[in-house]
C-alpha cells in the first residue's frame, strides 16, 4: 500500500531579511507530518529557478509570495496528493512536468521546493530515520567542515567591501564540534579587534561583520589576525575561503570588473586573476567562490587552469546548481567544484542530480545555504547525507544561521564514535 501524501498546505512566512517567502506542511495517510521552509538569495545567478512573488506594490513591496502559496494549495496539492511519499524523484518529476517551463517560472520555484523539501522530511519521519540517513543511506556520516562566513560585502552589507564573503575554514579540527568552536572563538576574536580600530561591529545579512576596512587586503589580513589571536595556525588550523560573487561587480556579467574600493577601479578578467594568484601565493586561501562573474566563462576557464591545482574554484552564478551549466563547466575545464543550492534549481531530486554529476566528474561540491534563511535545518542533514566534506551556512550570529550549525553538532552527537570530520 505505501505511506501517501494525504494533505499539502502552503503558507507565508518571513524569512530572515523580512521579506516574504513559502512554508509548506504535510500530513501523510500514517499520520506523520512535516514542515520545510524555502530560504531566498540576493546575489541571484541569472540563469537560477524562477522565485515566484506577486509584484502586488501594495504587500511586501511586491515581494509577496501568496501566488506561490496559491499555486501549493490549489494546483501541486490535487495533482500529488496519493502518491508514495518514498518516491521523491516522481514526486518532483511530476511537479517539474507540471509546471512546463525551464526555469520553473509557472509555478514558482519555491512552490515547488517547499513541497519538495517538505515531502523528504515527511518521508524520513514515516521511516523513523533523520533526515541525514534517510537521504545518504547509512553510510552518511561525514560531518562537513563549517566555512564560516566572518567578514561580509558586496550586496549582502551596507560597506565598502566588493568581496561578498571571508569565511575562516578550519580544516585542522579533529571534530565537526571542535572546528565550529575554533571558527566561532575567531569571530569573537575578529569583533575585538575591529572595535579596537575603530571599525563597524554591526552584521550583514549572513551574520559575519561587514566593517568599512581600507583596502582588499585589510580585511584578509585582519582576519588572519583574528585567527593567530584567537590561538589558532593560520592554514594549519584555519584557513580561509573566498566568495568574490563577481557578477555583482562586473559590466553586465561580463569583465571589465568596477571594484569600488582599494582603489583598484576597473579592471579586466586577467587583472583579477593575477591578483588572485598574489593573494594565494601569499594567504592560506584553500578554496574561492564565483572569483569571475556568470558570464566570464574564458575567465572562469583560465583562472582554473592557473590556480585550480592549489585551490578549490566554485562555481555559483555560472552553475546555478543545474546540470546543463555544471556539464558544460566539466567539459570545458570552467571550475573543480559547484556551490549547491536547492533553491537555485527547485527540487531535493535535481539538486542531488548536480552532486552526482560532480561527484562522477572528480569535482568538490560546497553546500550552501542563502542570505535569505529561515530557522529550517534542512540544509544541516542534508549536507551530511551529500557527503560533500564542507559546507557554508554563515557566521556564528543570527538564529538562521546557528540552528543549521546546532543541528550539525546534534548530528554529529547522534553519529557518535562513527562520525568522520576532514577537509579533504
Ligand atoms: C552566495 C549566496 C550564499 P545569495 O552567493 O553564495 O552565501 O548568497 O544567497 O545572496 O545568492
Ligand atoms: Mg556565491
Amino acid at each position: 500500500m505505501g505511506t501517501k501524501l494525504a494533505n499539502i498546505r502552503g503558507m507565508e512566512i518571513l524569512d530572515s531579511r523580512g521579506n516574504p517567502t513559502v512554508r509548506v506542511f504535510i500530513e501523510l495517510t500514517d499520520g506523520t507530518t512535516a514542515v520545510a521552509s524555502v530560504p531566498s538569495g540576493a546575489s541571484t545567478g541569472e540563469n537560477e529557478a524562477l522565485e515566484l512573488r506577486d509584484g502586488d506594490a501594495r504587500r511586501y513591496a511586491g515581494k509577496g509570495v501568496l501566488k506561490a502559496v496559491a499555486n501549493v494549495n490549489e494546483k501541486i496539492a490535487p495533482e500529488v496528493t496519493g502518491m508514495d511519499v518514498f518516491q521523491q524523484a516522481l514526486i518532483d518529476r511530476k511537479m517539474i512536468l507540471l509546471d512546463g517551463t525551464e526555469n520553473k517560472s509557472n509555478l514558482g520555484a519555491n512552490a515547488i521546493l517547499g513541497v519538495s523539501m517538505a515531502v523528504a522530511r515527511a518521508a524520513a519521519a514515516s521511516a523513523g530515520l533523520p533526515l541525514y540517513e534517510y537521504l545518504g543511506g547509512s553510510g552518511a556520516r561525514r560531518v562537513p567542515v563549517p566555512c564560516m562566513n566572518i567578514l561580509n560585502g558586496g550586496e549582502h552589507a551596507d560597506n565598502s567591501v566588493d568581496f561578498q564573503e571571508f569565511m575562516a575554514v578550519p580544516l585542522g579540527a579533529p571534530t565537526f564540534c571542535e572546528g565550529l568552536r575554533y571558527v566561532a572563538e575567531t569571530f569573537h576574536v575578529l569583533k575585538g579587534i575591529l572595535k579596537g580600530r575603530g571599525l563597524a561591529t554591526s552584521v550583514g545579512d549572513e551574520g559575519g561583520f561587514a566593517p568599512n576596512v581600507e583596502s582588499n587586503e585589510e580585511a584578509i589580513e585582519i582576519i588572519i589576525q583574528a585567527i593567530e589571536k584567537a590561538g589558532y595556525k593560520p592554514g594549519i588550523d584555519i584557513a580561509i575561503a573566498l566568495d568574490s560573487a563577481a557578477t555583482s561587480f562586473s559590466t553586465d556579467g561580463k569583465s571589465p570588473y568596477n571594484l569600488k574600493w582599494s582603489g583598484a577601479g576597473t579592471m579586466k578578467s586577467d587583472d583579477l586573476i593575477a591578483l588572485a594568484e598574489q593573494w594565494v601565493s601569499k594567504y592560506p586561501i584553500v578554496l574561492w567562490e564565483d572569483p569571475l562573474a556568470e558570464e566570464d566563462w574564458e575567465g572562469f576557464k583560465d583562472f582554473t587552469h592557473r590556480l585550480g591545482d592549489k585551490i578549490e574554484v566554485v562555481g555559483d552564478d555560472v552553475f546555478v546548481t543545474n546540470t546543463k551549466y555544471i556539464a558544460r563547466g566539466i567539459e570545458e575545464g570552467t571550475a573543480n567544484s559547484s556551490l549547491i543550492k536547492l533553491n537555485q534549481i527547485g527540487t531535493v531530486s535535481e539538486t542531488i542530480e548536480a552532486v552526482r554529476m560532480c561527484r562522477d566528474a572528480g569535482w568538490r561540491y560546497f553546500i550552501s545555504h542563502r542570505s535569505g534563511e529561515t530557522e529550517d535545518t534542512f540544509l544541516a542533514d542534508f549536507a551530511v547525507a551529500m557527503d560533500g566534506g564542507h559546507l557554508k551556512t554563515g557566521s556564528a550570529s543570527r538564529s538562521e544561521r546557528i540552528a543549521k550549525y546546532n543541528r550539525l553538532l546534534e548530528i554529529e552527537q547522534e553519529l557518535g564514535e562513527s562520525a568522520l570530520y576532514y577537509w579533504k
